[in-house]
């Protein structure tokens, strides 16, 4: 398998973190999107929605990430971040989609938006006027989870999944680039010090916001 990734962006540092997580590592080729170069016919032929990551896989291309990821965890050695029953894994599916609907979509509309818009208004429809509501969708999901999670240590309990990967890396970039994560959010604060502590941690590589 080839890992068409980038340095910047979350959703790459998404696949980085399971693969952190996982112990594992594979070929990766690195595009840069700050040079849009995953808008050149050259990469839109392996992926036309023009973004990364991207994984190659006997000539067969898996976009989106958390498509990767699960590809991922059920092809590599080691402890599924998914789950280990169909229970588990419905569990961690169901985190999955609430945090990509309710959080990162939001979230990164909002930096797009915002931050993003120079990048982005080439390739796509752009509501710079729209950006602050879709911090505000954001923060406000984000606060849904904390009251969601209390007594839980991690998004499903006590085991770690890539529900926790998906929300840490969109809650870290997101601190880092004009949505600061509300201190008064209890859980989140410790849940953050739990995550910051474990391997996908390293696929953090801006400094966080004072
Ligand atoms: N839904 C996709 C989103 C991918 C995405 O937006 N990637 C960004 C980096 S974070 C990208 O490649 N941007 C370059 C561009 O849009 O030209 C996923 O989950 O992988």
């Amino acid at each position: 398998v080839r890992l068409y990734t980038c340095v910047v962006g979350p959703n790459p540092a998404v696949v980085t973190a399971f693969l952190l997580e996982r112990g594992q590592t594979v070929d990766t080729v690195q595009v840069d999107i700050t040079k849009g170069e995953t808008r050149m016919p050259a990469f839109t032929a392996i992926n036309p929605a023009g973004t990364v990551p991207v994984l190659e896989v006997d000539g067969t291309y898996i976009a989106e990430s958390v498509a990767i990821c699960e590809y991922l965890d059920e092809t590599l050695p080691g402890q599924s971040l998914l789950g280990n029953t169909a229970l588990e894994r419905a569990v961690t599916r169901m985190w999955l989609r609430r945090i990509d609907i309710h959080f990162v979509q939001p979230s990164s509309s909002g930096w797009r938006f915002a931050e993003g818009l120079e990048m982005c208004r080439a390739n796509m429809y752009v509501m710079p006027e729209a950006a602050k509501d879709f911090k505000i969708v954001a923060a406000q999901s984000l606060a849904w989870i904390d009251r969601l999670m209390v007594g839980k240590r991690f998004i499903c309990g006590e085991r770690v999944t890539l529900a926790d990967i998906l929300l840490y890396v969109f809650v870290e970039f997101g601190d880092r680039a004009g949505q600061t994560i509300d201190k008064e959010l209890g859980w989140i604060a410790g849940w953050r010090q739990r995550m910051t502590a474990r391997p996908l941690a390293g696929a953090i590589t801006m400094p966080a916001a004072a």
